[in-house]
């Protein structure tokens, strides 16, 4: 059994019954952080603490725990429990499904009013860019679409310190980063055959004739359950327009995957509405972490302390470089080293769609399978998600999230006046994706007809904004080949704040990796 959680005094009873149900469907004791509501001057000591409940949180939650180390997990959103509080389709967004705004946050289509809530998806807007990111037990994997890419080796040489063997990562660590995560291929029979993929089909033969390479994109959702959705004999999920606000069903997100693997241990505790706000360090060299207990719309309602030896920052790039830069800006953490909020990227996220493309079919799965593949082009270097657009009829309209091997990075300063990160991404920087999206929609439409859907981008791009954000704590740099942070003994990031601001493909399978492989350095040299 995990340990015993703090209790909070003053428990109602409508609160236990809500915070039971959701821990024991989840098979796990993780407290749901309505202790620290009520007990507010907690003060507790753990042999590691990890912030943060993504990729890295979770691959460094597994290693520890199986280590045999007592572990606490902070996270600031909540454990989405789709048996109480289940998530809402894109089309209908609800309670559960925006962090803190009024509004849905989708990136295209008509925005509908939603309650002001701590919901899944969180968007954090700087000018000329809005970053998409997932709150709650599992981070991003709660709300991304699945696809797991393994990303081009010469590419990553590029990215990557030669401290990184690049053997050892594409012969030992992807492999375990896809096998963890439960990744694999749609069966081809399945694909070619379903009504459900004809947007994607479609999206190939288009490519195809433009002359394009592509390539199908494997998932870590279940696809013999999508099989089952499409037969109709289990509640539908990726075939209900669920994806970006959260699944309900089907798909291996990190809460079912590396955490439950830790839970199981017992060894790993985790408190979720437990935003950490400040980090500084005793003379002995505990870190002391500052943090707001939040309630269900995100707003603080008590504090708490806790200290370790031991800390892992996974709070993703932004949340990661937020806390570190607060530290080292505010003098808590005074010789942070200067390249913290360096190099920071939107993996050369660009959205574009095409019009009049022919019948891409009034059911379409949200979880992408496929991708046009032109990354050796020297010229116009892109992978493109072919992308659904689920509005439940026949748009005839192709949509593509493309990643371009941009090379522009920009730098998170710190604004002390706000006691915030800001980034400056300037028009420029998207030049280049520009270019090189509107080249592969001309292509793709001189070859099969078809225009630039300006309804739902009117510049023809939308490339003010990323689901991708990497980069702000670089491995090799702010870190050593391993991620522990440069001057600070104990202090450790796992997650893709390390990682120079594109990778070339959809990103959590390379973060996973490389928190596999690091983790496997602290474990076996810092914790003997
Ligand atoms: P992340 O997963 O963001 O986890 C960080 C966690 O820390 C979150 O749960 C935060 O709530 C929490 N946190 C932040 N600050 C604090 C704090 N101060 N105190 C406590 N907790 C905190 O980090 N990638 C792919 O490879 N394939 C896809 O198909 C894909 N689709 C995507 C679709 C969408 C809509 C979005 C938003 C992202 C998508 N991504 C995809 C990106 C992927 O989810 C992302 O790269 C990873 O989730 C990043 O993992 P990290 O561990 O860095």
């Amino acid at each position: 059994m995990p340990p015993a959680s703090p209790q909070p005094r003053r428990l109602t009873r409508r609160r236990f019954l809500q915070g039971a149900a959701a821990t024991a469907a989840a098979g796990y004791a993780a407290s749901t952080g309505l202790g620290g509501l009520i007990q507010g001057a907690r003060d507790e000591e753990w042999p590691a603490i990890i912030i943060g409940s993504g990729y890295g949180g979770g691959v460094s939650a597994l290693r520890l725990a199986q280590r045999g180390v007592r572990t606490l997990m902070l996270e600031m959103g909540r454990y989405w429990n789709p048996a109480t509080q289940p998530f809402r389709p894109m089309t209908n967004p609800g309670k559960s499904s925006v962090w803190r705004r009024n509004w849905n946050i989708m990136p295209i289509g008509v925005n509908l009013p939603v309650p002001f809530s701590a919901g899944v998806l969180g968007r954090e807007d700087f000018p000329g860019m809005k970053v998409y990111v997932g709150r709650g037990v599992g981070g991003g994997s709660l709300v991304n679409g699945g696809m797991a890419v393994v990303p081009r080796r010469d590419h990553l040489q590029q990215i990557l310190p030669g401290a990184v063997d690049l053997d050892d990562l594409y012969g030992r660590w992807f492999p375990l980063a896809r096998a963890e995560l439960g990744v694999h291929d749609i069966d081809p029979s399945f694909f070619a055959t379903t009504p459900w993929y004809q947007f994607a089909r479609l999206g190939i033969d288009q490519a195809r004739k433009a002359g394009f390479g592509t390539a199908m994109v494997p998932n870590v959702y279940d696809f013999d359950y999508m099989r089952q959705e499409a037969a109709g004999s289990v509640p539908a999920s990726a075939l209900a327009g669920e994806v970006i606000l959260g699944n309900n069903h089907g798909k291996k997100s990190i809460d079912k995957t590396y955490l439950a693997r830790a839970l199981a241990t017992g060894r790993l505790t985790i408190r979720t509405r437990h935003q950490v706000k400040r980090i500084s360090q005793g003379r002995d060299g505990t870190y002391v972490l500052q943090v707001d207990l939040l309630d269900g719309i995100g707003d603080p309602i008590g504090s708490a302390r806790f200290r370790t030896k031991r800390l892992f920052i996974n709070a993703g790039s932004l949340g990661t470089t937020r806390l570190l830069l607060r530290a080292r800006e505010t003098g808590t953490l005074p010789d942070l080293p200067a390249a913290i909020g360096e190099t920071w990227g939107n993996n050369g996220n660009i959205m574009t769609a095409r019009a009049w493309v022919g019948r891409t079919g009034p059911k379409q799965s949200t979880i992408p399978v496929a991708g046009i593949d032109n990354w050796a082009d020297r010229d116009h270097p892109f992978f493109a998600e072919i992308a659904p657009l689920p509005a439940g009829v026949d748009l005839m309209t192709g949509l593509y999230l493309a990643i371009v091997n941009n090379p522009a990075r920009a730098r998170i300063a710190w604004n002390a006046a706000k006691d915030d990160i800001a980034i400056q991404w300037r028009d420029s920087y998207d030049d280049f994706p520009v270019r090189t999206a509107e080249y592969m929609v001309n292509r793709l439409n001189d070859a099969n007809g078809g225009t630039f859907n300006r309804l739902l981008f009117p510049s023809g791009t939308g490339h003010d904004f990323t689901y991708h954000p990497l980069g702000g704590c670089l491995l090799g740099q702010a870190t050593d080949d391993a991620g522990r942070v440069q001057g600070y003994p104990g202090l450790y990031v796992m997650d893709g704040a390390l990682i120079n601001g594109n990778v070339g493909v959809n990103p959590f399978l390379t973060i996973t990796a490389l928190a596999e492989r690091n983790m496997a350095r602290v474990i076996a040299e810092d914790f003997r």
